[in-house]
């Protein structure tokens, strides 16, 4: 691990009001104090001075903070510049630091020594980079709860109770001569199944965590002419998609982003179901088969013209059929309620023509959404790299779960076991190697 003296403008690149240059290493503060014409900073406290050059001309009149390891962001000797938002006057005082002994810091560094120096776990980590990027509440909220939430206290609790299990395992391996056993194995295989269901849940929250990180997946199915087109334009406020009496108006899928009440929702419009044997409107056809496959939630489109009965359900099983419905919600939206025609089924009765029943339609698929946000008690797995990780801990667990039941030797078990710890460990950074912290830290920007 390099603990050399880094530096970096950690505020957005051009002209701002202020921008913040940071120093980190064993010697920040020396570096710093070669330009700044105060006599001594004080341990987190702001003081108004000059920077400059190594010629002694003034470069800005600046505030600096220095923050004494390991109180500080990375747990290292860290000085922060504020300094006017000048591009100019930032690449000179970086310019300036890195001729006095700095070096340019590489993407993510600041934050991969605060891993490094054990103030943050590798999800953490990771979370601040999300917490950079998040630009909606749902967003925010989960990148919060990774960093300092349930998340993080649950992978705990994980890797606590399988290091419980394999010192109880290793104890009898210690005293194996002996032929005892310290731990009933029912007692050890109801503990792993109990984890087992706890990775399980958090395998189960991925598609919700995904979903309200990268944006709710909706689409908008439903046969030709049924008014698909028309109920995207209204979800909108806005006429994005081509609307025509003519069946087959949509050919390809139309996706188009809105966050309603802070979640994020990207509407597909697809192709619609159709009698014809139309290549063009097969080939679409297909994508909006995957469209359905891919969303959280279906909606299906119906027109209130054409009786329920008459075709609508078999429909609705063409789609259904074709997915895993276990994370999906469906909701079935009556069309052109502002047409003469008979009485609904359950549903949701709309006119995206006339813009009736819009906003309770809305407001059902946010709830949906709080509503899957808010089982498994809030803990939601977001993360793809934790997802796969995840997956090989429960395949672990299954191979331990497999052993203790067949009364298999205990170092045999014991070896299922560690590899479900290291699995779980590279999520925490427990277990890490420089490929992946490589990965995740080229993520981050420069003076994160
Ligand atoms: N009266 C009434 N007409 C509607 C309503 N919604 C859609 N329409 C009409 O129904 C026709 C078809 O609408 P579209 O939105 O193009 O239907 P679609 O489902 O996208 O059709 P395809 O793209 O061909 O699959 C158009 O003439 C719309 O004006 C509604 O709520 N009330
Ligand atoms: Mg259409």
């Amino acid at each position: 691990m390099n603990t050399d003296t880094i530096v970096a403008v950690a505020t957005p690149a051009g002209k701002g009001g202020v921008a913040v240059v940071r120093l980190s290493g064993s010697e920040a503060l020396a570096v710093a104090m070669g330009h700044l014409t105060a006599s001594r900073l004080q341990p987190r406290k702001a003081t108004f001075c000059r920077f400059t050059d190594t010629a002694g001309q003034l470069v800005d009149e600046v505030l600096a903070t220095w923050f004494p390891a390991p109180h500080s962001y990375t747990g290292e000797e860290m000085v922060e510049i504020s300094c006017h938002g000048s591009p100019y006057v930032q690449q000179e005082v970086v310019a300036e630091l890195i001729a006095s002994g700095a070096r340019l810091a590489e993407p993510g560094e600041f934050t991969l020594r605060a891993f490094a120096n054990g103030k943050l776990d590798l999800s953490q980590a990771e979370a601040v980079a999300d917490l950079i990027d998040s630009a909606t509440p749902a967003q925010h909220r989960l990148a919060v709860s990774q960093l300092r939430g349930g998340y993080a206290n649950e992978l705990k609790r994980l890797r606590q109770q399988l290091l419980d299990l394999t010192s109880l395992l290793e104890l009898e391996l210690d005293f194996s001569q002996e032929d005892v056993e310290f731990a009933d194995r029912c007692t050890m295989l109801d503990t792993v199944a109990q984890l087992q269901s706890r990775v399980q849940s958090l395998l189960g929250s991925f598609s919700t965590g995904n979903a309200l990180k990268q944006g709710v997946p909706v689409a908008i199915l439903g046969r030709a002419n049924a008014g698909k087109s028309t109920l995207l334009n209204a979800l909108l406020g806005d006429d994005r998609a081509i609307v025509s009496p003519i069946a087959g108006t949509t050919r390809d899928t139309i996706e188009e982003t809105m966050t309603i009440d802070g979640i994020t929702f990207r509407f597909i419009d697809t192709a619609g179901l159709s009698q014809s044997d139309d290549e063009l409107e097969a080939l679409g056809f297909a994508r909006s088969i995957k469209a359905a496959q891919q969303a959280t939630i279906l909606l299906f489109v119906r027109s209130v013209t054409i009786p329920f009965n008459a075709y609508a359900t078999d429909d609705i099983a063409y789609f259904t059929d074709q997915c895993d419905m276990s994370s999906k919600h469906l909701f079935i939206v009556h069309n052109k309620c502002d047409l003469p025609h008979e009485s609904n089924p359950p549903g949701h009765i709309v006119s995206a023509k006339e813009g009736l029943g819009i906003d309770s339609l809305k407001a059902s698929m946010v709830a949906a959404m709080r509503k899957d946000a808010s089982a498994n008690d809030g803990v939601l797995l977001t993360n793809l790299r934790h997802r796969s990780a995840l997956q090989r801990v429960q395949e672990a667990l299954l191979h331990v779960a497999e052993g203790l039941g067949q009364q298999m030797p205990t170092d045999l078990v014991a070896v299922d076991l560690r590899d479900a710890i290291y699995h779980l460990g590279t999520i925490t950074g427990d277990v890490t190697n420089d490929e992946l912290l490589g990965n995740i830290f080229s993520r981050f920007c420069v003076g994160k």
